[in-house]
């Protein structure tokens, strides 16, 4: 038996391919496959840079879904679907809103994979898949099972060995998609079985991809004392109160943290109680204090903004902007407020009549990435649509990229600080330029 495991491109450009240059490994399908009896043939092929051989044999496609993704991923479904070969569909988007992504394959996957997929592969050797899959959500790879990174050879990843430790997280922002797929629940994996995954890399630099590694304090600090002995590097995705914890802070830089990816969102407190964003609204002061803290411990942040708030305007992107320059942040996204099915902030605009592209952004036609998904209060679509693109190009330019670069407690701190700065500051000026506009799947 062979099964084929694939992670879907977003989409096209206008009059050409799009490449992802900045491509990170796929982890989930590695994981996956990790968990697939050893009779299995496994194979990987990434649609971000390849071309998938669809009339190669095989006996079933796993295909793992993003809404960024979904167009994509049922076109791939249809190309085997129509040669005979048995599709089923998981991850984040068939999880939130699994009645669509069923009408596009065999079967779909909703959940965890950890406890039901060996029940997937055994169904599909017979040929007998069931339409839906529940797995509960849970601790990771269970068992210790180890990622079949193996797979990933010759794919021409970014030199980071993605993996994780935490998976959820527990506060209930609005917009987010896991805060449904996890109910406001952490899980953390055993510590021994990290700390050996880790051990058997031959690479030093990792990247938790926990949707918060700090959601659980307690579990964070034990992995970092674990980790001090390893002398690696790492980064990953930790909400703004892990500064209130200046020991865990010093604690995070050393055992190798080089930075994170933070959801500052909004610099105005109405937005972030708006979105219920509670890790940042305690004492707001304007995040100088937290800010103070992540780089008196050398922190390289990713600051990720989230716009169009019913209190935004242009002025206030622009202002989000200058705040961004200002604190030299190694890099920031300026994100779209984006309606994810299932999520309560699409349900609301929903009601309200506010959400575009017939309330299904991603699967129209005519709608472009990074575009507004529905009507702001204070703008238009299109003028939220451009004052954030604006606002990306700006931050991304040549003098911003020299200007940010020019801080001795961050980005100038070490030789490999500096090489980690020019090498995705580099990928996040060209991605401006690549990503804007594009279309969703091949067709
Ligand atoms: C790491 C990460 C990234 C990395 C890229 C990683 C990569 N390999 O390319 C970076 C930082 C670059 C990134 C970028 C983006 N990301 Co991202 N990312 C994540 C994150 C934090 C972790 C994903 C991960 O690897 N988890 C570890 C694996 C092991 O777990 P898993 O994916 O949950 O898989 C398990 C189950 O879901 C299931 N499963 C998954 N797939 C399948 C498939 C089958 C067939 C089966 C049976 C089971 C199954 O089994 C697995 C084991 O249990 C997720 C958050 C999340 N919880 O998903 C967001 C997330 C997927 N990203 C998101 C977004 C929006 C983006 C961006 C669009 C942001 C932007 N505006 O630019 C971009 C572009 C994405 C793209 N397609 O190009 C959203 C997607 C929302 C949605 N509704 O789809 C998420 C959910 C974050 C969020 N809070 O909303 N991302």
């Amino acid at each position: 038996m062979k099964i084929t495991f694939i992670k879907p491109n977003i989409g096209r450009r206008e009059h050409s391919l799009y490449i992802d240059h900045g491509r990170m490994e796929p982890l989930m399908l590695a994981v996956l496959a990790g968990m697939t009896p050893p009779d299995v043939e496994c194979e990987l092929f990434d649609d971000r840079m390849e071309t998938i051989p669809f009339d190669e044999p095989t006996d079933l496609v796993a295909i793992s879904v993003e809404s960024y993704t979904a167009r994509r991923s049922y076109e791939i479904s249809e190309e085997y679907r129509q040669r005979g070969v048995q599709v089923i569909l998981g991850g984040m988007h068939p999880t939130l809103i699994p009645e669509e992504a069923q009408e596009h394959a065999d079967s779909i996957f909703i959940g965890d994979a950890e406890t039901v997929w060996a029940q997937v592969v055994e169904d599909a050797r017979r040929r007998k898949l069931q339409k839906v899959y529940r797995g509960p959500p849970g601790i990771g790879q269970i068992g210790g099972v180890l990622p079949r990174r193996d797979l990933f050879k010759g794919k021409g990843y970014l030199p980071v060995t993605l993996l994780q430790y935490i998976r959820g997280c527990r506060f209930t922002c609005q917009f987010c998609a896991v805060t449904q797929y996890f109910d406001r629940t952490h899980y953390v994996r055993q510590i021994d079985e990290v700390l050996r995954e880790i051990e058997a890399q031959d690479r030093r630099l990792f990247f938790f991809v926990d949707d918060n590694i700090a959601s659980h304090p307690k579990a964070l600090k034990e992995l970092c004392h674990a980790l001090i002995p390893m002398r690696i590097s790492w980064v990953s995705q930790a909400s703004l109160d892990v500064t209130k914890d200046e020991g865990l802070m010093k604690l995070m830089a050393d055992s190798g943290c080089l930075g994170n990816v933070t959801g500052f969102e909004s610099i105005t407190l109405d937005s972030l109680k708006e979105t219920k964003k509670s890790p940042n609204i305690s004492a707001f002061s304007n995040y100088e204090h937290e800010i103070k803290v992540l780089r008196a411990n050398g922190m390289q942040t990713w600051a990720a903004f989230t716009l169009g708030y019913d209190n935004d305007t242009y002025d206030s992107i622009m202002a989000t902007l200058d705040f961004a320059l200002e604190n030299r942040f190694t890099l920031a996204a300026f994100n779209i407020l984006m309606p994810y099915p299932g999520t309560p902030h699409y349900e609301e605009l929903r009601q309200q009549g506010r959400l575009l592209y017939d309330d299904k952004w991603w699967l129209h036609p005519d709608y472009r990435f990074n575009d507004a998904a529905f009507v702001p209060k204070n703008m238009t679509p299109d003028e939220l649509t451009n004052a954030c693109h604006a606002a990306r190009q700006k931050f991304n330019s040549i003098p911003s990229m020299f200007h940010r670069f020019s801080d001795l407690k961050t980005n100038l701190r070490t030789l490999q600080r500096v090489a980690v700065y020019w090498k995705y500051s580099s990928i996040f000026r060209s991605e401006v330029y690549q990503k804007h506009g594009m279309r969703f799947g091949l067709k």
